[in-house]
């Protein structure tokens, strides 16, 4: 008997913003198992649990395999004609009816480049709206908002590896041992260089056990934190005059804000000496580069967290060469590539502004239209707020609201007052059920695309098997609805076309071209033109920012919007663990995952828990002023007395039953990392 011949096709991971390359196994057209991919610069071969098993859920016999719609509140199968001509009848009513702000269009993070840019194209051709936004709102929208005022650009100043020329390694706010295995994996091989790491957490999380100084404070404090360094900074005159003269602006305004903040031990929990110490060591390392993740975005202070860790970065010179930066870790395979396709309620892609008239005039040639709006759209969960009132209508691509945006009793009930909802996923989720229409789409090794990375390198997907039943790529679906509509440039027979329509018309992207990505390297963007380099490091000679110059803010600390109190007297952190993602509808159904944590847990204090009487592994329930949830205790010394952690990934415990929608006012982040709640015991099970 002959083998069966096995075909290796490269391609990218589908979990985390670092953008692993690997490769798919296929056998007699099925995937069955996953190869290192040893030319990819990211990974270099390595890859972490998810993505070595990223293969598992792909034949799923839970996928979605037809159209379906609900008739009399149940689901029934339907032909694509069926499904497509019923959701262009009803958005063009609500149209008709309601006007551009009467739809809400939310755009997956998960889904490639070539998915998002057409769902928004599509929305803003069809509907003339800006109603769309991406879960890079729930996720590092703060970063998007706060490094773009700092820096003039919201991304990433330095690639992952760059840590390798770095003297000190700062992590704020990040667990990326968890969440983001093979960009830790650069700072260990930093750590075994000699390079320094100190790691900021509230928690002894992995990552803080991988530091060299763990620095605990407590939650939601950073702003006073990175004040009270810089107000040492400069008051041993330890600050890069020079820099800060030559490419920055605003500086007398931070100098007069941080003078308040000599002493911030009361608020932040760490010791004034502690705090001297820790500026005096970050402003004498010739390059110290600054990694962070959600401890410092998830709050209704992430933008001005954000903008913190850009004015202490600039007061040091720490921009613009290698070793150095502020590094947001990009959480979703193509959070990056969502924002930069203009999924986003106020710019198109490669972040041209809406607002601009030259802008619209430019996209409305390009796009064979008339009439693009100049005004801010609706947030994603502004969009949520608003269902019944002003949006009746929404379409969403890749998410799963009910487990994973804040306060999931609110979220229900307002999906449940739409007129009309369609879900495109790849998995029935708990978010189907309010759906109208729910459309399957094909998985990542199932189509042809790009995921940009979070250091925006753009690495293609490519297609290894074909989809489950009728299953089709997201970007196929929105060429039928485009087409069933009548709509011009829409004539796409590839991701490639797609992707080309992009570039068109997307000044920063023009030179990434797919036969560039084909090198295992593939490209970093800004990449103006085709034989232009692409750009790994950004703001070298110049801030990206109109004048050319970074801006100091200087920002006042401010406490959360919920904090414990009497009646809910401990604070609710939340977070992630290596062995699942999300909402867990591919890693739960990854049998190697699942086994390893399959199911929610909540870490608490041991005096706490001495205290409340509360054994390790006993159910306790957890309330807060919006609802309540069951979860395991876990018994640890590694958070403080007052406070809890607990995963957000499991929809039968979910966490974000707890949250609290409270949001950031530049950047509309809810504060999914912090809320008060109180503890009780379950009676009788234990
Ligand atoms: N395994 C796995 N990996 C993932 C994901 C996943 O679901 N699973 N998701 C991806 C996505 S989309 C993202 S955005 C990234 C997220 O990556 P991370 O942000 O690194 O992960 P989190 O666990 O959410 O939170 C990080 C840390 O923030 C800390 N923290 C620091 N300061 C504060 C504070 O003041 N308040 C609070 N409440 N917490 C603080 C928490 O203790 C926690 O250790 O991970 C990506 N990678
Ligand atoms: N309390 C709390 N809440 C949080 C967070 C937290 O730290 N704490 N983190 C937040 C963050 S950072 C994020 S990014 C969000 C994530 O929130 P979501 O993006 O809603 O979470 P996922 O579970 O990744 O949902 C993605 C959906 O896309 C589907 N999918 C995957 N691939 C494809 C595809 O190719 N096509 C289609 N059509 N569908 C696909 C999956 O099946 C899944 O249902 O959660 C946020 N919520
Ligand atoms: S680190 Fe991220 S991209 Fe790499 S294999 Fe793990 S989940 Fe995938
Ligand atoms: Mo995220």
């Amino acid at each position: 008997m002959s083998k069966p011949e096995l075909k290796y096709v490269p391609t990218t991971c589908p979990y985390c913003g670092v953008g692993c390359g690997l490769n798919l196994v296929v056998s007699d057209g099925k995937l069955v198992g996953v190869e290192p991919y040893k030319r990819s610069p990211v990974n270099e071969g390595k890859l972490c649990p998810k993505g070595a098993t990223c293969w598992e859920f792909v034949h799923s016999p839970d996928r979605l395999t037809k159209p379906l719609i609900k008739r009399n509140g149940k689901f029934e199968e339907a032909s694509w004609d069926e499904a497509l001509d019923l959701i262009v009848k009803k958005f063009r009513e609500t149209s008709e009816k309601y006007g551009p702000k009467g739809m809400g269009f939310q755009v997956s993070c998960r889904t490639p480049n070539e998915d998002c840019y057409i769902m928004q194209k599509w929305a803003r051709v069809a509907f003339k709206t800006n109603n769309i936004d991406n879960c890079a709102r729930i996720c590092h929208g703060p970063s998007v908002a706060g490094l773009s005022l700092s820096f003039g650009s919201g991304a990433a100043t330095n690639p992952f590896e760059d840590v390798l020329n770095s003297d000190l390694i700062i992590m704020w706010g990040s667990n990326a041992v968890e969440a983001h295995p093979l960009a830790a994996r650069r700072v260990v091989q930093a750590k075994k260089k000699g390079i320094p790491v100190i790691v900021f957490d509230p928690r002894y999380s992995p990552t803080a056990r991988l530091a060299d100084e763990w620095v605990q404070f407590n939650p939601s404090t950073h702003i006073a934190l990175i004040n009270s360094m810089m107000y040492w900074i400069i008051k041993e005159d330890k600050h890069n005059k020079e820099f800060i003269a030559k490419r920055t602006k605003g500086f007398e305004d931070l100098k007069k804000t941080v003078e308040n903040y000599a002493n911030v031990e009361h608020i932040t929990g760490v010791p004034t000496e502690k705090v001297r110490e820790l500026a005096l060591r970050y402003a004498a390392a010739k390059n110290a580069v600054i990694i962070y993740c959600l401890g410092i975005t998830e709050l209704t202070t992430g933008t001005d967290n954000v903008r913190s860790l850009g004015n202490l970065s600039m007061l040091c010179g720490n921009i613009g060469r290698p070793g150095v930066g502020v590094n947001p870790l990009r959480g979703q395979n193509n959070v990056q590539g969502a924002c930069d396709m203009g999924a986003y309620p106020n710019v198109y892609s490669g972040y041209q502004k809406c607002e601009v008239a030259e802008n619209r005039a430019k996209m409305e040639k390009a796009w064979g239209v008339t009439g693009l709006p100049d005004w801010y759209g609706a947030t994603l969960i502004e969009q949520i707020k608003q269902c019944g009132d002003q949006i009746k209508a929404m379409y969403i691509l890749g998410l799963n609201p009910v487990v994973t945006y804040p306060d999931s009793n609110l979220v229900m009930k307002q999906l449940e007052k739409l007129d009309f909802l369609v879900i495109q996923d790849i998995f029935w989720t708990e978010s189907c059920k309010y759906a109208d229409v729910v459309l399957p789409g094909a998985c990542f090794a199932e189509k042809d695309g790009t995921f940009t990375s979070g250091e925006r390198r753009i690495n293609r997907v490519r297609k290894a098997v074909e989809p489950p039943g009728e299953a089709k790529a997201d970007w196929e679906i929105f060429v039928m609805l485009a087409k069933k509509m009548g709509l011009k440039g829409f004539d796409f027979k590839s991701a490639k076309d797609v992707w080309d329509d992009m570039r068109a018309c997307t000044p920063n992207m023009f030179g990434a071209t797919y036969e560039r990505m084909e090198k295992p390297e593939s490209v970093h963007w800004p990449c103006p033109a085709l034989d232009h380099p692409g750009t790994p490091i950004l703001h070298k000679e110049k801030f990206a920012s109109p004048d050319g110059l970074g801006t100091f803010f200087g920002i006042e600390y401010r406490p959360p919007a919920e904090v414990a109190d009497g009646a809910y007297p401990f604070t609710l952190m939340t977070g992630r663990l290596i062995f699942h993602y999300h909402s867990r509808t591919q890693t739960g159904r990854s049998p190697v995952l699942d086994y390893e944590v399959p199911e929610a847990y909540v870490q608490i204090n041991t005096q706490d828990a001495r205290r409340l009487n509360i054994k390790d592994g006993e159910k306790i329930r957890l309330l807060s002023r919006r609802g309540e949830v069951e979860s395991l205790a876990r018994l640890t010394d590694g958070i403080a007395p007052g406070v809890l952690y607990m995963t957000m990934h499991f929809g039968n415990g979910a966490v974000n039953n707890l949250t609290n929608t409270a949001l950031d006012p530049l950047s509309k982040m809810p504060e999914l990392k912090h809320c008060a709640v109180k503890i009780e015991k379950i009676t009788g099970v234990n």
